[in-house]
C-alpha cells in the first residue's frame, strides 16, 4: 500500500523515501508550486527522497514572515539570543551520528570527514552562543567634558543566506549562527543537491525552541529561488557562499539595489614545498587537502609548487601513497575517498584533465573515471596527479573542484611565491619548511587569506576569519569574530551630559 505519513516536523515517509518540505513561519509547507525536485546519493545513484521546487511567492512568504519575527527579536537580550544557540550545539551533538550519516548520504564525503564537519557546526554554535554575552563594539573618549561616546552593533535586518553543497551544514552555520545571535532573522536557500541535512538543521533550531519566523527554509534552485532572495527589496543582506560566476552575478544584482553582500568563492590553493622540507609530512598534507572530499572544497590543494632538488622524490612518495587510497561508498569507513557530486561535475573534472594533457603536462596517475562494479552507480574520479606543470597552463589557473592537483616545479622561494600568487583566487595557501626565516618570508607574502606553515591547504577551525583575497571574495569573512561584522551595522552613540549645548570640533578648540 502507497502508504504516507506525516511526522509533527514535516517529514513525510513514504515506501522509504522521505519527502521534506518548506519552514516558513516556523510551519513545514509545501511550496505554491506543488512541484518536487529528487535528492540523489552521488555513491550509488538511489534517490533518497524529495524537495519542493519552491518560486518567488514561496520566498516572499519568507521574507514576510523573517520581517515579522526580526521586528521583536532585535530587541531580545543577545545573552537570552544565545541560550538558544547553546541548546542547538547541544542539540547537534547528541546528533552527530545522525547527521554525518545524511550528510556522506547526499553529498558523498567520506564518513570520518562527515563528523568533522558536524564538529565545526558544533563549535560554531557553541562560539557564537558566547559571542551573546560579548558583541563588543568600543567605549571611546570623546572629545568634549561631560559627554560618553562609544559603538554598537545592531543587526542589519533580513539576512538571504545561499549556501553550498560542499559543506552543507558548516557553511550554513557559520552563516546562520552569527545572523541570529546578532538578532536578525534569516531567509535560507540551501544547495539543491544536499537539501536533508538543511532540513534537519532547521530542526534543530526548531527543537531548541527558536521563535517562529526567524530563520525560514525555502528549498529550491538559484536560478529561481537564489533570485528571489537576492532581488528582494526587504533581504537587507545576502550571504554567499559558491562560485565565483555567480557570486559575480549577485554582487552586480545586490549592488545596484545598495545591499550588502558576503560572498565567498573560488580557491586555487596550493602547497609549496621547499628543499629543507619534511618530506613526509608534507606528504600526508598534499593527500589530506588534494583529495580529501574528493577535492571539492574551496581549500582544496590544487596546486603542489616545489623545488626542484625534492621533486623526483616527492613525486615517488605522493605515486605511493595516492596508489594506496581506497575510493567508493563513503559510508564505508575504510574508504579514503568518495564520489563526486553529480554526473556534471565528473565531466567538468574530466575535461579539465583533457586540457591539462593536451597542454603539454604529464600525467602520473589517475585521469580517468572510474567504472565498473559499484563505480557504475556513482559518480567516482580516480585521485589524479600531473607533473612539470607550468604557471601558465589552464590545470594551474582554473579551479577544478575535483580530485586533480598539479606539480610545479620552481628553483626558489621567491619564483614559489610568485607563482603561488599568480591566479586569480586568494583563499589558502600553504608552506613546508624547517626555515623559520623563510617560513615568515611566506607568511607576509603569501597573497590568501588563509596561510598554513608545516599543514596543508586546508583545516580552518570556526574562531578565526575564513576567506579569502582577490577573486575569492569581496572582503568580508565567514567565522570568526569577523563573521559579526557581516550581520551588524555600527551604531555610533554620544551621550552629553553637560546640560548645555557643546559643538564638537568648534567649543573643543
Ligand atoms: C569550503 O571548502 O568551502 O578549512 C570550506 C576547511 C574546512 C572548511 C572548508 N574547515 O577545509
Amino acid at each position: 500500500m502507497n502508504k504516507q505519513t506525516t511526522s509533527q516536523t514535516g517529514t513525510k515517509v513514504q515506501q522509504q523515501t522521505k519527502k521534506y518540505l518548506n519552514y516558513i513561519n516556523g510551519e513545514w509547507v509545501a511550496s505554491v508550486s506543488g512541484k518536487f525536485s529528487k535528492n540523489v546519493n552521488p555513491a550509488t545513484g538511489e534517490c533518497l527522497g524529495e524537495v519542493p521546487q519552491s518560486t518567488k511567492e514561496d520566498v516572499d512568504l519568507a521574507v514576510l514572515a523573517a520581517k515579522k519575527a526580526q521586528k521583536s527579536w532585535r530587541i531580545v537580550p543577545a545573552p537570552e539570543r544565545a541560550e538558544i544557540l547553546y541548546e542547538v550545539g547541544r542539540l547537534l551533538k547528541e546528533k552527530k551520528e545522525e547527521l554525518s550519516q545524511i550528510l556522506t548520504s547526499e553529498m558523498g564525503k567520506v564518513i570520518a570527514e562527515a563528523r568533522g564537519e558536524v564538529q565545526e557546526a558544533i563549535d560554531m554554535a557553541y562560539y557564537m552562543a558566547g559571542e551573546g554575552r560579548r558583541l563588543f563594539g568600543d567605549t571611546v573618549p570623546s572629545e568634549l567634558r561631560n559627554k560618553f561616546a562609544m559603538s554598537v552593533r545592531v543587526p542589519v535586518g533580513i539576512a538571504g543566506l545561499i549556501t553550498p553543497w560542499n559543506f552543507p551544514i558548516a557553511i550554513a552555520s557559520w552563516k546562520s549562527l552569527p545572523a541570529l545571535v546578532a538578532g536578525n532573522a534569516v531567509v535560507w536557500k540551501p544547495a539543491s543537491e544536499t537539501p536533508f541535512l538543511a532540513a534537519e538543521f532547521v530542526k534543530i533550531y526548531e527543537e531548541a525552541g527558536l521563535p517562529k519566523g526567524l530563520l525560514n527554509l525555502v528549498f529550491g534552485s538559484g536560478g529561481v529561488v537564489g533570485n528571489a532572495i537576492v532581488e528582494h527589496p526587504d533581504i537587507d543582506i545576502v550571504s554567499f557562499t559558491g562560485s565565483n560566476e555567480i557570486g559575480r552575478q549577485i554582487n552586480e544584482r545586490a549592488g545596484g539595489m545598495l545591499k550588502r553582500t558576503s560572498l565567498e568563492m573560488g580557491g586555487k590553493n596550493a602547497v609549496t614545498v621547499l628543499e629543507d622540507a619534511n618530506l613526509d609530512l608534507a606528504v600526508d598534507g598534499i593527500i589530506w587537502s588534494a583529495f580529501g572530499t574528493a577535492g571539492q572544497r574551496c581549500t582544496a590543494c590544487s596546486r603542489v609548487i616545489v623545488h626542484e632538488a625534492v621533486k623526483e622524490e616527492l613525486e615517488r612518495k605522493l605515486l605511493e601513497r595516492v596508489s594506496k587510497l581506497k575510493i567508493g561508498n563513503g559510508l564505508d569507513e575504510s574508504v579514503d575517498v568518495g564520489p563526486v557530486i553529480n554526473k556534471a561535475s565528473l565531466k567538468r573534472i574530466d575535461n579539465y584533465v583533457k586540457i591539462g594533457v593536451k597542454e603539454g603536462a604529464k600525467l602520473l596517475c589517475g585521469g580517468e573515471i572510474l567504472s565498473g562494479g559499484e563505480y557504475d552507480q556513482g559518480h567516482y574520479y580516480a585521485p589524479t596527479l600531473f607533473t612539470d606543470v607550468t604557471s601558465d597552463m589552464t590545470i594551474a589557473q582554473e579551479e577544478i573542484f575535483g580530485p586533480v592537483t598539479s606539480i610545479i616545479p620552481v628553483k626558489s622561494l621567491e619564483e614559489a611565491i610568485e607563482v603561488n600568487n599568480s591566479v586569480e583566487f586568494g583563499l589558502s595557501s600553504s608552506i613546508f619548511s624547517q626555515d623559520v626565516n623563510r617560513v615568515f618570508q611566506a607568511m607576509r607574502d603569501l597573497d590568501t587569506g588563509i596561510v598554513y606553515v608545516n599543514a596543508g591547504t586546508t583545516g580552518a577551525e570556526i574562531h578565526l576569519p575564513f576567506g579569502g583575497t582577490k577573486g575569492t571574495g569581496n572582503g568580508h569573512r565567514d567565522s570568526g569574530v569577523a563573521a559579526l561584522d557581516v550581520f551588524t551595522e555600527w551604531r555610533s552613540v554620544y551621550v552629553d551630559y553637560s546640560g548645555t549645548l557643546q559643538r564638537a570640533q568648534i567649543d573643543n578648540k
